[in-house]
């Protein structure tokens, strides 16, 4: 008898009064005989679902939309899971495939059938070097900086109090030894545009969790210290991340890495929760079935731990289905793997500590862009839109070039009293308060003549209504 049935059988023949006593008296494990027995609550969940909630965590899964027509499908997943990512439908191909053009249906359709039937949302992904739409390969500089703040910015507001986690950065850190940033399209706009793309999700959705996801970082290695580096560079200087994402993806060659739990509770020791988030792990029978239980155990010890997504339903649902990964075999029949992640999740552990709900606060209201002076034979222009909530604003400012182009700016302008400078993006800022001044960065210094640039700031209080103005630097 392997230990996952001898878990099973041994819990399941255990009344439910003497289970009760157990788990009152044991923190955990039980030795009977030779075999390991976990002592369960006296309450055991019997879906995932229920039995990750008595921890105060998620249990989820990758949905494609286009599935929810099979009633299998859509059986398991109202059954079983309490939060669902949409496997591609949110991703930015799927959401703007023309400039500033956005398509929500299917999106949308998964935000409802979540909210329908009491599931959160794990968004996936603002900005991400794959599945971008075709415009974008000839964008680079700042104009593709601005176009994918454009992207998070639109995609964060429409979905704006309705996503308990954002992917906001997906897959940005280079495999191999190097424990650098992949390089990308992206990274080549600068080695800040993810705590912008941060910035710029916090603003449109401050109610929502923001994670840095990623996969071959599940154990300590060149690729998760990178990462591990970022998060504590983040945290340090106040850019708003709240969360890092292990897709935990396994197979053979690359199994669940002794270190895991310690990799998890490295992170949660910076002040981030961690979440596993595309788990599929290659095989069958009792060793995959012991390597879902490791893993659900280790997210299970470490309370910042939250929730836990599978990368799909059935094994024919996934994306690397020959490999048969998932929980459940092409006929929605539970396999071994299910039966060990459900008892795991019923063995308890840590429980979630509770957060404080998101934020209410009213939808940003968008006022059009102070009218200023066209440029004329001066040097430059400065034009502000502003994104204003109740105690907070993001100010995005077009910088307009004179007759002359530019190799530099600067933009001066009065903040309200009220107001503090929180982030800015795109632009070396002095002063927080009051007269504030904004000089170019390396990327967009230069601007032909009649063309723009843009950057951006985000503050407290009440964003600024008096007039830029704009000199050559
Ligand atoms: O599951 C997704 C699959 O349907 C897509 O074809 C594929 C295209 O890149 O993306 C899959 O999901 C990926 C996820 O979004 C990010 N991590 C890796 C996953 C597998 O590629």
């Amino acid at each position: 008898m392997n230990q996952v049935s001898a878990r099973s059988s041994g819990r399941r023949t255990t009344p439910p009064r003497l289970r009760a006593a157990l788990a009152s008296i044991a923190t955990g494990l039980v030795a009977i005989g030779t075999t390991v027995v976990l002592a369960a609550s006296a309450s055991d969940g019997t879906t995932l679902g229920a039995a990750a909630a008595e921890t105060g965590r998620y249990f989820g899964t990758a949905v494609a939309v286009n599935r929810l027509s099979d009633s299998g499908y859509v059986g398991i997943l109202n059954r079983e899971f309490t939060s669902v990512t949409a496997e591609n439908e949110m991703k930015w191909d799927a959401t703007e495939p023309s400039p500033n053009q956005f398509t929500y249906a299917s999106g949308d359709k998964l935000v409802s059938h979540a909210e329908a039937n009491g599931m959160r949302v794990r968004g996936h992904a603002l900005a991400w070097h794959q599945q971008q739409p075709r415009w974008t390969a000839v964008l680079s500089g700042t104009a593709l900086r601005n176009a994918m703040l454009n992207h998070v910015t639109q995609v964060a507001t429409h979905y704006r109090g309705r996503i308990h986690a954002w992917n906001v950065v997906n897959e940005a850190f280079a495999d191999g030894g190097s424990g650098g940033r992949r390089d990308s399209n992206l990274q080549r706009t600068g080695d800040d545009w993810i705590e912008a793309a941060f910035r710029a999700a916090r603003a449109a959705d401050p109610g929502a969790k923001l994670c840095y996801n990623d996969y071959n970082t599940d154990g300590q290695n060149p690729k998760s210290n990178g990462v591990y580096a970022m998060v504590r560079d983040f945290r340090a200087r106040g850019v708003p991340i709240d969360c890092v994402g292990f897709q935990s993806h396994f197979t053979a060659q690359s199994p669940v890495p002794a270190d895991y739990q310690a990799n998890l509770q490295r992170f949660v020791d910076l002040g981030v929760e961690v979440q596993i988030t595309e788990l599929d792990i290659e095989g069958s029978g009792s060793s995959q079935a012991d390597s879902y239980s490791r893993v659900v155990r280790a997210c299970l010890a470490i309370s910042r731990c939250t929730g836990i997504t599978v990368s799909g339903i059935r094994d024919t649902d996934s994306w690397r289905s020959s490999a048969t990964p998932l929980l459940f075999d092409g006929n929605g029949t539970k396999k071994p793997a299910y039966a060990s992640t459900l008892d795991a999740l019923n063995a308890g552990g840590t429980t979630v500590p509770p957060t404080p709900p998101p934020t209410t606060t009213p939808p940003p209201t968008t006022t059009p862009p102070t009218t200023t002076p066209p440029p004329g034979d001066g040097d430059c222009a400065a034009s502000v839109s502003l994104n204003s909530w109740s105690g907070g604003f993001v100010a995005t400012v077009k910088v307009t070039a004179g007759p002359a182009g530019l190799d530099g700016w600067v933009v001066n302008l009065t903040l309200p009293s009220d107001a503090t400078v929180t982030a800015v993006w795109s632009a070396q800022s002095t002063g927080t308060a009051g007269a504030v001044s904004f000089r170019s960065v390396s990327y967009n210094s230069a601007v032909g003549a009649g063309a723009g640039t843009e950057f951006g700031f985000q503050g407290t209080g009440s964003g600024p209504t008096g007039t830029a103005t704009c000199a050559r630097a």
